[in-house]
């Protein structure tokens, strides 16, 4: 079976983006391949993080994880911060990485733009990055399209570690999905949606109630025209919302172009609305339970326990390898 690794970061409460882009996939992959998903907590504090934020942030992605779908039986959830190998491999990973390569990264350029003080981690977090993958020997690692160049970096690092001191990691491919790959925000189409957008009408979030969901798409942006037809060159709101849409209702984008032929956008906003809150509801009812049934520690110390057994096997390997005294 080929092994998958994911993680998404504790940073806020999860988007659609964040459903369609990764949790989505990670549940159909489930049953497949051999499969870890995580916390990232340890990227989540590249940026300042309040602790009472970030512990209640932690336990509701893992909450969420679990009530789209990730089965604990069948995929090992765990946080990243209960797996220290990952701070010794990231460290190790590091020291391998160039200033210049790190210095191209548009995630770094985007988040640290106009910030008076960036913090050095912000910097080297795809180093950290990938050591969260060869740690698992990931052959596949299921992303949004955003994190195509930090996969890049990751594959050029385990090469680079294999070439100097033998072949040690598995050299990861990114698994990224031709729709849903970059939701984009909706309200400004050319920015992707975000969690951690200001302005909440950009972003629906898991969390959201039915009438905000409903308010948000009425008001999304659209162009002037009435025409529905996927052209993201040309009219890439609209084709934000049937991407969105054919997600959330498994309809193919050609069949709903035809189902909407002649008809303005209202009532396509409408139905999208209605689409993503029965997916959505399900969900979140299931959410609650999980936050309420108190089980969520002990399945992310099972988790944790079989994740630190992987890593701590793929970390002494390389460190044999690389002449540390074990
Ligand atoms: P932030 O806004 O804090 O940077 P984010 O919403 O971009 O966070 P991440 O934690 O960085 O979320 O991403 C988690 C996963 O979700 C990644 O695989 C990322 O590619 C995916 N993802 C995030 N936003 C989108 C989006 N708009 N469309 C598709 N995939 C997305
Ligand atoms: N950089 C990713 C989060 C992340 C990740 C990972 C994703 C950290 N480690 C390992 C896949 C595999 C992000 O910002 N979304």
């Amino acid at each position: 079976m080929k092994k998958v690794l994911s993680g998404i970061q504790p940073s806020g409460l999860l988007t659609i983006g964040n459903y369609i882009g990764a949790i989505r996939q990670f549940v159909e992959m489930q049953d497949t391949h051999d499969c870890y998903f995580m916390i990232v907590d340890l990227h989540a504090i590249t940026v300042p993080q309040e602790p009472e934020k970030l512990r209640e942030q932690t336990e509701s992605v893992a909450a969420m994880y679990l009530a789209s779908g990730i089965d604990p039986e069948k995929a090992v959830v765990f946080l990243q911060s209960q797996v220290r190998a990952h701070a010794v491999l990231g460290w190790i990973m590091t020291t391998l990485t160039g200033m210049g390569e790190l210095e191209r990264m548009t995630q770094f350029k985007d988040k640290s733009a106009g910030k008076e003080s960036v913090g050095a981690g912000l910097f080297v977090y795809p180093s950290l990055q990938a050591a969260d993958i060869v740690l698992y020997n990931a052959d596949l690692v299921p992303v949004g399209e955003d994190q195509k160049q930090h996969l890049e970096l990751t594959r050029d690092l385990a090469q680079r570690f294999n070439h100097r001191y033998g072949d040690t990691f598995v050299v990861p491919e990114p698994h990224i999905t031709d729709v849903g790959k970059r939701i984009m925000s909706l309200i400004d189409a050319s920015k992707k949606m975000s969690k951690s957008d200001p302005n909440p009408g950009a972003f629906i979030s898991m969390f959201d109630e039915p009438d905000v969901i409903r308010k948000k798409f009425s008001r999304a942006t659209t162009d002037s025209g009435r025409e529905i037809k996927y052209d993201p060159d040309n009219k890439p709101e609209v084709s934000n919302l049937l991407e969105i849409f054919s997600i959330f209702s498994k309809v193919p984008i050609s069949d709903l172009e035809a189902r909407y032929e002649g008809q303005g956008y209202g009532a396509l906003k409408k139905d999208i609305a209605e689409a993503v809150i029965s997916v959505l509801e399900p969900i979140q009812a299931r959410y609650r339970d999980i936050r309420q049934s108190g089980e969520l520690q002990a399945i992310l110390k099972r988790g944790a326990e079989k994740a630190n057994a992987v890593a701590d096997a793929t970390l002494k390997r390389a460190m044999e390898r690389m002449g540390f005294l074990l």
